[in-house]
This record gives C-alpha cells, structure tokens and sequence, in this order.
C-alpha cells in the first residue's frame, strides 16, 4: 500500500499548486497540515484522512474517472479475489442463474425496497468502459453496464441522517484462525452518488460473469479495485460504520488498508 500513498502525497503536491489560483476553502488548513504546525493535525492524522480530504477539496464531487474506446478492450476481466462463491445461498440462487434474485436495499431509508434484476435492468442503463486498477498490481479495461446506485437510492428514498452505503456480499472470505466473514464493502453518498457508480448486471456485453460478480457488482470508477463489491447480496444505509465487520468499512479495511481507495 505504500507506493499508493506516496502517489497520492505526489499528485497532493502537484494539484495543490494547480489548484492555487482557484479560491479553495479549507486550503489553509490543509497547508497548515503538511507544514506540521495546525491545530488540526490531529483530526488529519492519518493518511487515509490526507487522502480522502484531497480528493473531496481538489476533485469535485462530480469529476468523471477516464473512460475508454472499444478497441482498448484487449480482455477480458481479470477475476480476483473471490470468484465462484460456495456459500449456500448463492449456490442456490446460482443454480436457477438467478431467477430468484432480489437485490436488499434498507437502513435509513424512507422505504425499505428490493428489486429483481429483470426490474433492475428496465431502469434506464448506464455504459461505461473503465480502468479498474487492484492494489496488487494490475489493471484491466472493460465495459461495463448497470444501473445508478443514486437511481436505486432515490427509489428507497434516502433519510438525511445517512451518511454512509454498505454493500453486503453473498462470499464469505476465510481468515484462518478466526473463521469465515462475508465481505462488506462501504462508500459515502458522494460516490454513491457518483454519474459512474453503477450497479453492474453486464460486462463487455454479456450478462455478468460469476468470476466478476454475478448477478450484481457495484462499479465506482474513481476508487480502488478493492472497494467494488461483487456478489451483492443486500444495500444498507447507516449514519456509522461501527456496527459491521471491525469497523473499518470494509473486509480489507479491517484487514489493514485504506477506506478512501482513491486513485
Ligand atoms: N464480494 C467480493 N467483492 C470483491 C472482492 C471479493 O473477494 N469479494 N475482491 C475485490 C478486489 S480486491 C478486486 S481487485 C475486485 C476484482 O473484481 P474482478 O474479479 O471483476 O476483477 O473485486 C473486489 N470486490
Ligand atoms: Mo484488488
């Protein structure tokens, strides 16, 4: 992860300077920050903290990750991590291809609502050709199709307390010693939000692979590979991120990365 980090200290520097002529609130803060002599020192003491402020203060809300052209497609999606799950339920729901497939959304909604994937794929559709880059080493450009996850929010009606998305995952990941957890993933409502944050039921158009995720993974372009869950089983709106796993955010998280995965 440390090469990640250094990247991103990089790219602060840079953007910093570029972003000087523009007015910026908080920038000082941030100077201050570095300079080691700001009282809120200890509130960005981290460098997840550095990393996520960066990116919300110099790249707007709304900025777009890359996308591509057909022809620099050159293969398929390289599966990773998980990919043919044994857990009983999704080797149920496998075995009729998914027919019976709802995808949860609850927590701090307005109306607790769950769809099918037929329903999901008759909402308006999103393609995108992507760079999906994994902390260990590699990319991968591939297309992508779906649904806004804000569509789907915007469905359940989110409360204004709701601070964060959690994705839960049919694949449980073994941890040796301490047995098996499913893996959770999180992001804020601004990437939740995100035009390019996509519920995705299709890859380099065919129906999405079970090694990529089947029947449902989510797609948020300006983050790390790691944060895009496959397998999604339900969606839950939470103001913290206590509750789940170590509370961390996420089942790498907990395990020790970042949960700001920006790139
Ligand atoms: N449910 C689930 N989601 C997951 C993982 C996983 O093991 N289980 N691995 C993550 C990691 S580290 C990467 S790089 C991508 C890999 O997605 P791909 O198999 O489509 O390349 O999925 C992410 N989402
Ligand atoms: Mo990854």
């Amino acid at each position: 992860m440390s090469k990640f980090i250094i990247n991103r200290r990089k790219f602060l520097t840079i953007a910093g300077v570029a972003a000087s002529a523009v007015p910026l609130s908080g920038c000082d803060a941030f100077d201050g920050f570095l300079s080691g002599q700001s009282p809120v020192r200890d509130f960005l003491a981290s460098a997840n903290g550095l990393t996520y402020r960066a990116h919300r203060m110099l790249i707007g809300a709304d900025t777009l990750a890359p996308e591509f052209s057909t022809s620099e497609i050159r293969q398929g999606q390289r599966p990773n991590g998980s990919t043919d799950p044994v857990d009983a339920d999704y080797l149920a729901l496998k075995e009729t291809a998914f027919a019976g497939y709802r995808l949860a959304v609850g927590g701090l909604v307005e109306k607790p609502v769950s769809f099918s994937l037929d329903e999901l794929r008759n909402m308006p559709a999103r393609t995108q050709i992507t760079r999906h880059d994994c902390v260990e080493g590699w990319s991968c450009i591939a297309k992508w199709t779906g649904v806004q996850l804000s569509r789907v929010l915007d469905e359940a009606k989110v409360k204004p307390e709701a601070r964060f998305v959690v994705f839960h995952c049919y694949d449980s990941m073994n941890l040796g010693l301490s047995g098996a957890v499913p893996y959770y993933e999180s992001i804020d409502l601004i990437d939740a939000r995100h035009p390019q944050t996509i519920l995705a039921y299709g890859n380099n158009d065919q129906a999405l692979p079970v090694a990529n995720g089947a029947p449902l993974r989510v797609r948020i372009e300006r983050q790390l590979g790691y944060k895009m869950a496959k397998y999604i089983k339900g969606i839950e709106l939470v103001s913290t991120l206590a509750p789940f796993g170590s509370g961390k955010g996420g089942f790498w998280e907990d395990l020790g990365y970042e949960w700001y995965g920006g790139i």
